[in-house]
């Protein structure tokens, strides 16, 4: 029997990560080569033509998994039936824009779509938010879709996760596969916590391992904080110094992860990855904060790592990316546009 397709919506489907998105989804590459898609892609009116070239790719392509893909500047009719949806359609920072101006734009777009959500998306729909400011953005969709259960909003860290992983395999001169437990803690932005104090590198501690790569434990946390964490956090911006454009392929490629473990699980010999899920309190992160945290998949989705010791120094790297987290929800129910 030919399983039901499932309804992926995207957002921004006509900006660049979307082109990178799309034609990975449609050939099986986020859900597996034995689900059928369909596809449905909301725009605004000045990025619907680029929508629809996409779509007429897509139908050259002649994916066997494809069903049928629909461009729409309506978000009722984008999440009708939604399974998945891939939020990443934002408004950027304009040139004299201050934060106030960013968030209340984006409250704007976030809001509505997460009424929508609720409104038409089935039952099982599960949301991941990539557009920036993205954890903040993920707590205003959420808000507004207050009987969609938590857990079904998150946002992407697993960009900065895998940025990190990539930069620890390069140190050790080994598989990315041999790095696990990585954390990314807090924000996606450059007050994000990449933590490896509970790291393995092939099943033995990697801070062991960098310690002795390094000549000892103040070197190795000297690197830590002055090499690895800033590389990490920075990361978007050295992309788009070399590139001359911000990161898309390998953001795509974090949000095809992201929704893959999410949906299909992930095998516990992988150890956890990084997700930003709606706090309950957890590691001390204020209730209903969309935060990211170490994370492992159940059947109902992402949970978090629970029990780590923090020492310190993480300590107050956590505590410094989640008071920005606090100040940006602070500042979006300033501005009335969140009830407290
Ligand atoms: P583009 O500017 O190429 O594409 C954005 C698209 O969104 C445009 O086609 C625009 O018309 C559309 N759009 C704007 N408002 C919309 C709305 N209300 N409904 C539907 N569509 C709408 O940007 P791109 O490079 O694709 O990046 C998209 C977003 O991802 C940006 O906000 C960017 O900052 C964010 N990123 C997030 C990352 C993460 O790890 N969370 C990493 C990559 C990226 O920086």
């Amino acid at each position: 029997m030919t399983p039901t397709p499932t309804t992926v919506t995207i957002t921004g489907a006509g900006g660049q990560i979307g082109y990178a998105l799309l034609f990975r989804i449609a050939a099986g590459g986020m859900l597996g080569p034995d689900r059928p898609v369909r596809l449905r892609l909301l725009e605004i009116p000045q990025g619907v033509r680029a929508a629809e070239g996409a779509a007429l790719e897509l139908q050259d392509c002649a994916f066997p998994l494809l069903r049928d893909v629909e461009v729409t500047e309506h978000p009722e009719v984008a999440f009708d039936g939604c399974n998945v949806a891939l939020l990443v359609g934002a408004r950027p920072r304009g040139p004299g824009m201050e934060r106030a101006d960013l968030l209340a734009a984006n409250a704007g777009i976030f809001g509505p779509q997460g009424a929508a959500i609720a409104a038409h998306a089935a039952a099982d729909v599960r949301v991941v938010v990539v557009g920036n400011p993205a954890n903040t953005n993920a707590l205003i969709a959420r808000a507004a879709a207050p009987d969609v259960p938590d857990e079904r909003f998150t946002a992407l860290t697993r960009l900065d996760h895998n940025r990190a992983v990539g930069q620890l395999a390069a140190t050790f001169d080994t598989s990315a596969a041999s790095i696990r437990d990585v954390t990314i803690w807090g924000n996606h932005s450059a007050t994000q916590f990449p933590d490896v104090s509970h790291a393995t590198l092939d099943g033995t501690s990697l801070t062991a391992a960098l310690a002795e790569r390094l000549g000892g434990h103040d070197e190795a946390a000297a690197w830590l904080d002055d090499e690895f964490v800033p590389r990490v956090a920075r990361r978007g911006a050295e992309i788009i110094e070399v590139r001359g454009s911000s990161s898309v392929a390998s953001a795509a490629n974090a949000a095809i992860d992201h929704v893959r473990d999410g949906v299909l699980g992930r095998d516990a010999a992988d150890g956890w990855t990084s997700a930003a899920v709606v706090s309950h309190g957890e590691y001390g992160v204020p209730e209903g904060l969309v935060s990211s945290f170490p994370v492992t998949i159940d059947g109902s989705g992402y949970r978090v790592v629970e029990g780590l010791s923090l020492d310190a120094r993480a300590r107050a790297r956590v505590d410094a990316s989640v008071a920005e987290l606090v100040a940006e929800r602070d500042a979006v129910i300033g501005l009335g546009l969140l009830t407290p």
